[in-house]
């Protein structure tokens, strides 16, 4: 009885011990830039690129490790972070948003990024009518977010595709905005993206955003959230 009692309780404590040596931190990456800063030259200065990557994502995410320190937020992905964001202080919101944002939208940008074709041009026609539509209407977004902000391309929970624009660092996958979703394509429209080389020339920005597209990475993030059904 002693016996199976002790067994019992040895059991017991090494279940605990695993648990919480299970406990591990999230590793939040800093990730390189995936070309040189003048890579993108066709739309985007090489100046831009480096204040943009250097020292603004490189802000956001400094200031999100400090706004993180121990807290449970250290043990949580970035996609139960975002999913939970009226929960946290601003400085979770603005700095998670920051890092998050600006880690998709350099991902989603490449010197020779190709066209949209296959499932996700397909995808494209049925939510908007045609690639140009789309184009029209994801400019639409960019154009109009006043102040700063983001412009986006998502799925929804049933799998279609929508555009919509965010306010400072929010995002779509968080839960204080109206059209949640998962991005798959997204747009800087702080004027720190764009001021040196078009100044006040938002909509050529935007226009030229389209020479420098990574529709491959757009393709594979929609593949991928088509397998998570989301
Ligand atoms: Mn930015």
């Amino acid at each position: 009885m002693q016996k199976t009692f002790i067994i019992l309780l040895t059991l017991l404590l090494s279940g605990i011990g695993l648990k919480s040596q299970d406990r591990s931190k999230t590793v939040f990456t800093f990730d390189p830039l995936p070309y040189a800063y003048d890579a993108l030259e066709k739309a985007i200065d090489a100046q831009t690129m480096e204040i943009h990557y250097s020292r603004h994502h490189r802000a956001y995410y400094d200031n999100f490790m400090k706004a993180i320190a121990g807290t449970d937020l250290e043990y949580m992905s970035l996609g139960d972070i975002m999913a939970h964001i009226s929960n946290y202080p601003a400085a979770v919101r603005n700095n998670a948003g920051g890092y998050f944002n600006h880690s998709l939208f350099w991902t989603v940008m490449s010197p020779d990024g190709g066209q949209p074709e296959g499932a996700l041009l397909q995808a494209l026609n049925e939510s908007f009518g045609s690639l140009e539509a789309f184009k029209k209407q994801f400019e639409q977004a960019a154009a109009t977010r006043f102040g700063s902000g983001w412009a986006w391309l998502s799925m929804d929970v049933g799998g279609k595709l929508f555009i919509s624009s965010t306010p400072n660092q929010d995002n779509p996958l968080m839960d204080v905005v109206n059209e949640k979703g998962t991005p798959i394509l997204a747009l800087d429209v702080w004027e720190h993206a764009y001021y040196l080389r078009y100044q006040n020339k938002r909509a050529s920005y935007i226009s030229a955003f389209w020479d420098v597209v990574n529709w491959k990475e757009v393709a594979r993030r929609y593949a991928e959230a088509m397998k998570h059904g989301q």
